[in-house]
C-alpha cells in the first residue's frame, strides 16, 4: 500500500507540474496577443460553442475545433483570429475569438481547479459571449449555472447572450432570451443563420448593430 501511495503521489505531483507548465505556456501566448480585442465563447457543454467558432472562422480543412454531440467535446481552448477586410483598403481589423471548455452544473471544486488554466482565457477576455442552446428545454437553468460559475471565478468582463440552435428551438425561447438580455443575438451555427449580424457585432460591439 505504501508503494501504491508513493506511486500515486508522484503521479499527482507530475500532473500538477504539467498543469502549471500549461498555464505558463498559455500566459506567454496571451502576452503575444496583447493589444487585440479578445472575445471568449463560454457556455454549458453541448451549447454549440465549437460549432460557432468553426462557422465564424471557416477553418482550414482538418483544423476545425472539435464539435460533437458529446459532453466536454472541447477540453483545450482554441483561439482563432477573425479578420474583417478594411473597406478603405488599409490593413484588416481583427479580433481574437476563443472557444472554451463547457460548463456543467455542480462542477466539483477540484475540477474547477483543474480547468483553471483553461478558464483563465475566459477571465482575460474583453467580452464574453454566453452561448445557450435554445432548443434545450433546460437552457434557462444552464444559463443560470454558467453565470454563477463566471461570478464564482470573479469574471467581470461584459457578457452578451448568444441564443444558438434557432433552427430547431420553439418561438417562445426567443422571447424568453430577449427578456434576459434585450441585446441578445440569435444564431444557428450549423444552419448558418444570424452569423453575418454576429460577425458585425464582434467587430463593433457598441456600434450600429442593435436588436
Ligand atoms: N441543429 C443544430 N445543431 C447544432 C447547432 N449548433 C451546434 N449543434 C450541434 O450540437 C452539438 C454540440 O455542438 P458543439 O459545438 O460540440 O458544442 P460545445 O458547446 O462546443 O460543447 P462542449 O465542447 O462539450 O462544451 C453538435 O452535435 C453540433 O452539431 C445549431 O445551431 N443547430
Ligand atoms: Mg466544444
Amino acid at each position: 500500500m505504501e508503494k501504491d501511495r508513493r506511486t500515486i503521489a508522484s503521479r499527482v505531483d507530475r500532473l500538477q507540474k504539467e498543469v502549471k507548465q500549461l498555464g505558463e505556456h498559455r500566459s506567454r501566448l496571451r502576452q503575444g496577443r496583447r493589444g487585440q480585442r479578445r472575445l471568449a465563447l463560454v457556455g454549458y457543454t453541448n451549447a454549440g460553442k465549437s460549432s460557432l467558432l468553426n462557422a465564424l472562422t471557416k477553418p482550414v480543412a482538418g483544423q476545425e475545433a472539435l464539435a460533437e454531440n458529446k459532453l466536454f467535446a472541447t477540453l483545450d481552448p482554441t483561439t482563432r483570429r477573425l479578420d474583417q477586410p478594411n473597406p478603405a483598403g488599409g490593413p484588416p481589423s481583427s479580433v481574437l475569438l476563443t472557444d472554451t471548455v463547457g460548463f456543467i452544473r455542480d462542477l466539483p471544486p477540484p475540477l474547477v481547479e483543474a480547468f483553471r488554466s483553461t478558464l483563465e482565457e475566459t477571465l482575460e477576455a474583453d467580452q464574453l459571449l454566453i452561448v445557450v442552446d435554445l432548443s434545450d428545454p433546460a437552457w434557462v437553468n444552464q444559463l443560470i449555472t454558467v453565470e454563477a460559475i463566471l461570478d464564482g471565478l470573479g469574471s467581470t468582463a461584459p457578457r452578451r447572450l448568444v441564443g444558438n440552435q434557432i433552427d430547431r428551438c420553439p418561438a417562445e425561447a426567443l422571447e424568453q432570451a430577449r427578456l434576459r438580455d434585450p441585446q441578445a443575438l440569435f444564431v444557428s451555427a450549423t444552419a448558418g443563420l444570424g452569423l453575418e449580424r454576429l460577425r458585425d457585432w464582434l467587430f463593433d460591439p457598441g456600434g450600429a448593430v442593435r436588436s
